[in-house]
């Protein structure tokens, strides 16, 4: 059976602990996870009766670096879990542990608390409002997070508001806050528990995709900076077709990222990638394009850097998108037709008007590896 992981998370003195202990009671099991006495470190409990463990952000102090430094070490522990072959090790809902009775901190404690768990983009959200002591407030101290919620992002990820008392308050003499809460909490964590599980994925997927394309991108801004772009300044006339070495180099380190094997199918594909970029009509325009945008006062050797820094850029960033959607299975490698206008298009003479406020901007006491930088700026921001 799948043990799903809640998260709890709030500042130092919330009541985390007093929390956990409460849900758990005496006989569960505690193990530690990172370096004690550090931000980092992160306590786990299990109750072998209870079908989700507790993680305990200890570091999670009001201030921004220890913050960050916390949820850094729930990624870590998240990413080892999938290096030991545990998979587990994900986060499937989210106890945000606000204070009772600061209920002034109620909205910025939300912010920072949401800011933080924002890479947990669809997983279940319950808010527990902390020493809930006083049961006259509890009405509007749910009206309060339900207010501040609805302006953010995680909004559709709240799910629940509970006032909870953890551990008997003494009041005085003759008043008591006793414990309340605690089991509407368990209850309506392993109701939701399912949704969490799926949204774990969902969301693992949506990560890692981003960090391909991240990783992907950073292939294209190194090709288009590498020497044999720099180099292109000193070759007599601009043609694309010097570029395919470079080209075939770089798009098969995107396709790398992608997972994309090398057969027969992906060998005539990237060919398609590169011919595009190289022999194709949609090339020969774009050189013309470029060299004919108005009012440039740069040297033809200039000009040929700008041209295979466009074009090494281009196929780059095409590449990325279109190895994307193969390994999204809404493409597939046989899909010749569809890549070679696709190239063509992102090839056409719409991408020298694209740069061209940015070559106004050049000039040729720059150095050519400022200007290509320009230029990956130009073309990056101007996407979409
Ligand atoms: N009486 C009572 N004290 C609480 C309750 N929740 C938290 N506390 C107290 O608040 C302080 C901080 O709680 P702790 O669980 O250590 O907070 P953590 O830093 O978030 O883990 C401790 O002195 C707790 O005893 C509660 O429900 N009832
Ligand atoms: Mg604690």
């Amino acid at each position: 059976m799948d043990i799903g992981n809640v998260l709890v998370i709030g500042n130092s003195g919330v009541g985390k602990s007093t929390l956990i202990n409460a849900v758990l009671g005496k006989d569960c099991a505690r193990t530690g996870w990172g370096t004690k006495g550090t931000t980092t470190h992160l306590e786990i409990y299990t109750n072998s009766k209870l079908p989700f463990r507790l993680v305990d952000t200890v570091g999670f102090e009001p201030s921004f670096i220890k913050k960050f430094k916390a949820v850094d070490a729930i990624k870590k522990w998240s990413k080892e879990g999938t290096k030991e072959g545990n998979t587990e090790n994900k986060i499937n809902l989210i106890w945000f542990c606000i204070d009772g009775t600061s209920r002034k901190l109620f909205s910025d404690s939300i912010k920072t608390l949401t800011s933080a768990t924002a890479m947990w983009k669809s997983v279940p959200i319950i808010v527990v409002i902390t020493k809930s002591y006083s049961v006259p407030e509890r009405v509007d101290n749910i009206r309060m997070v339900n207010d501040a919620f609805e302006k953010q992002r995680a909004g559709k990820n709240l799910k629940a508001v509970i006032p909870v008392v953890a551990k008997t308050f003494v009041i005085n003499e003759d008043a008591f806050a006793s414990p309340d809460g605690i089991e509407e909490l368990v209850e309506k964590t392993n109701e939701l528990m399912p949704l969490g599980i799926q949204a774990a994925e969902q969301d693992i997927d949506s990560f890692l995709l981003g960090r391909k394309r991240a990783l992907a991108h950073s292939i294209a801004v190194a090709a288009t900076t590498s020497g044999a772009v720099t180099t292109a300044v000193t070759l007599p006339i601009t043609d694309a077709v010097i570029l395919s070495g470079i080209e075939y180099a770089e798009v098969r380190a995107i396709a790398q990222v992608y997972g994309i094997k090398k057969d027969n199918r992906s060998v005539d594909f990237i060919s398609e990638i590169v011919k595009a970029g190289t022999v194709s009509t949609a090339a020969r325009g774009l050189i013309s394009a470029l060299k004919a945008v108005p009012g440039i006062n740069i040297a033809a050797g200039t000009l040929n850097g700008i041209i295979a820094a466009v074009f090494v850029f281009a196929i780059g960033e095409g590449s990325v998108y279109a190895f994307e959607q193969v390994y999204l299975g809404k493409r597939s490698l046989s899909d010749l037709t569809w890549i070679r206008q696709f190239m063509e298009e992102k090839l056409s003479e719409e991408t020298a008007g694209r740069i061209t406020d940015a070559l106004s901007a050049i000039n040729d006491s720059m150095e050519i590896a400022d200007i290509i930088k320009i230029v990956i700026g130009a073309m990056t921001r101007k996407k979409k």
